[in-house]
């Protein structure tokens, strides 16, 4: 959809407005959200609180951040001429060749002369009478806007836990998702990795061939399962260039955007050879296959659950030497897939390294951090870099960091401590004009394909007002009920929403966060996107458009 300059003219003078849109933050999502609203003709704004675009692969920066989607499955697919002339090295691509590949896209599509770096918000405050949305920086300066669309990122508020003297460290220590910028040395170093889900993991599995020793101070154990990374040679970019049109025919099909999806058998349904068999193959197998290609009731059917979760089990054995260790990673309190699964390249064997040393700190607690190093319940350890692993203020908190007011001055945070609603996990009632990329209660998963959905969803929206002269959207309080309602009946019966992680919102190190949420949508992106098509077939009818 192209609208003319002329239109979107018409929107600023009156209320004095700096531009028609802002979008925050330079990731996946906010890049294309600026591309597109560029193309309707709209001036728009991106603010980014880094320093570069990547958002997420801006920020990651640990050794062995990678993707565990495929690469051709995770760039963006809007672009032909991109895709055309983009060569993925790797089936699972490594930080730095993703961040390349974004700066690569920022740069194409001329997009850097409408970001703003190291501009963190600080606050959004709507004003009605004149339908505008005023953006405060933390250096001060304000800008107004028709539209705020928010790109800012389910996982980008790290948390560090709340230990005692976690200040005192004299050597070095960060979170992963603040690794420095310029190279860490750890080579020869004794380290500390504290966390052990799929970053944790990543990072463990590399440093440990360079580290003098490494010390694992892990909580829970996740359910671990094979990448099979590989690179990708000429001839293979050529073929997967050619199947691209496939590729994301097949992502848009799956539950939830990924190559895989769940087989229609059940796990009981076909006899125990075949089962393993099948099991086998999917440990076999490239990526995410294990986790999203599995038996249709692996996820949901406890004795599914545990079926598989006691073939993985017996993996972990087969793969660690020491039995006591092997038994350490193998989780006891929640069942394979329930959690997020990290993808490893040899995580497990790293165990059989005689530099590397898994701690349980279930059995003996972290006591303190020492200017020295670590204090356990039962040892005292020193260490030269303590690596923080412990994950995000998931799906919320990158809200929460801003100080975001809608109509009569209500605050989000205290509108979703009442209830955590959203309709489409796009809009908020009593939120006019505020568009969110993937908020609460949209669909997750192999999140590109959801980005690019939703940016193209809000872009026709705002493109169909423009062309009307409207002003202002807003998603009544009826149409977010019955989002709402639909959001919990899909959650029903999944075992992942029965157990503590990011996804259920729970977040140990962060007051008031104990209790389980339902954080997403559980739903199909089959039924999300054909729910976000009939709201447009309707004309909008669940929105407020003036
Ligand atoms: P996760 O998956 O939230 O993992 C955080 C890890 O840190 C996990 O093992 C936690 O143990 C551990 N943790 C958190 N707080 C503490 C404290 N206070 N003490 C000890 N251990 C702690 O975050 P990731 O960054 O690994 O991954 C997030 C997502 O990013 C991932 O799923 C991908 O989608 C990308 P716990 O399990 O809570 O016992």
């Amino acid at each position: 959809m192209t609208q003319t300059a002329t239109n979107s003219r018409a929107l600023i003078p009156e209320a004095n407005l700096d531009f028609d849109a802002i979008v925050i933050g330079a990731g996946v999502a906010g890049l294309y959200q600026l591309y597109r609203l560029r193309n309707l003709g709209m001036r728009v704004q991106l603010f980014e609180a880094g320093t570069g675009v990547g958002g997420t692969w801006y920020w990651n920066r640990y050794p062995g951040a990678r993707f565990d989607s495929e690469s051709y499955s995770y760039g963006y697919s809007f672009s032909q001429e991109l895709l055309d002339e983009w060569d993925w090295s790797e089936h699972f691509a490594s930080q730095p060749e993703i961040l390349r590949y974004l700066q690569h896209v920022a740069d194409k599509f001329d997009l850097y002369k409408d970001i703003q770096f190291s501009s963190e918000v600080k606050s959004a405050t709507y004003r009605d009478d004149t339908r505008s949305w005023e953006i405060q920086l933390q250096d001060g300066s304000k800008f107004k806007c028709r539209f705020l669309i928010t790109g800012i990122g389910l996982l980008s508020q790290p948390t560090l836990p709340k230990i005692p003297g976690i200040d005192s460290f004299k050597g070095q220590s960060f979170h992963t998702s603040r690794w420095p910028h310029e190279s860490v040395s750890y080579s020869g170093k004794r380290v500390a990795v504290i966390g052990t889900g799929a970053t944790g993991v990543q990072t463990i599995q590399e440093i440990c061939k360079d580290v003098g020793h490494l010390t694992v101070f892990q909580r829970r154990p996740n359910w671990c399962a094979p990448l099979h990374n590989a690179k990708i040679e000429p001839d293979e970019m050529k073929e997967i260039r050619a199947g691209y049109e496939e590729i994301f025919e097949t992502c848009n099909q799956t539950a939830a955007g990924f190559l895989h999806t769940a087989d229609s058998r059940s796990t009981f349904e076909v006899s125990a050879d075949e089962r393993y068999e099948f099991w086998e193959n999917l440990y076999a197998s490239k990526g995410f296959g294990i986790w999203q290609g599995n038996f249709k009731d692996v996820l949901i059917d406890p004795k599914a659950n545990e079926a598989m979760s006691e073939f993985v089990a017996n993996k972990i054995r087969q793969r660690v030497e020491d039995p006591d260790t092997a038994e350490k990673l193998i989780p006891k309190d929640h069942g394979f897939g329930t959690r997020r699964v990290p993808l490893e390249t040899r995580y497990y064997e790293s165990y059989n390294r005689d530099n590397v040393e898994l701690v349980d700190i279930i059995d003996t607690p972290i006591e303190k951090v020492t200017p020295d190093g670590i204090v356990t319940t039962d040892r005292s350890f020193e260490f030269d870099l303590i690596i923080y692993a412990t994950g995000f203020d998931a799906i919320l908190g990158s809200y929460n960091k801003i100080e975001i007011s809608g109509v009569h001055g209500r605050r989000l945070k205290d509108q979703w401590d009442d209830e955590l609603s959203t309709f489409l996990g796009i809009q908020i009632n009593n939120f006019p004009n505020l568009f969110m990329i993937l908020g609460p209660h949209a669909l997750l998963g192999n999140n590109p394909r959801s980005i690019e959905f939703n940016v193209e969803w809000i872009t026709d929206l705002i493109g169909h007002m423009t062309a009307r002269n409207l002003t202002r959207a807003e998603a009544t309080a009826e149409a977010v009920e019955s989002w709402y309602q639909h959001v919990l009946e899909q959650g029903e019966g999944l075992l992942a929403n029965q157990i503590d992680s990011w996804m259920t919102g729970v977040n140990s190190n962060l007051d008031g966060r104990q209790k389980r949420i339902i954080a997403r949508y559980s739903g199909t992106q089959t039924s999300y996107r054909q729910r976000c098509n009939e709201v447009v077939e309707s004309g909008y009818a669940e929105l407020n458009l003036m």
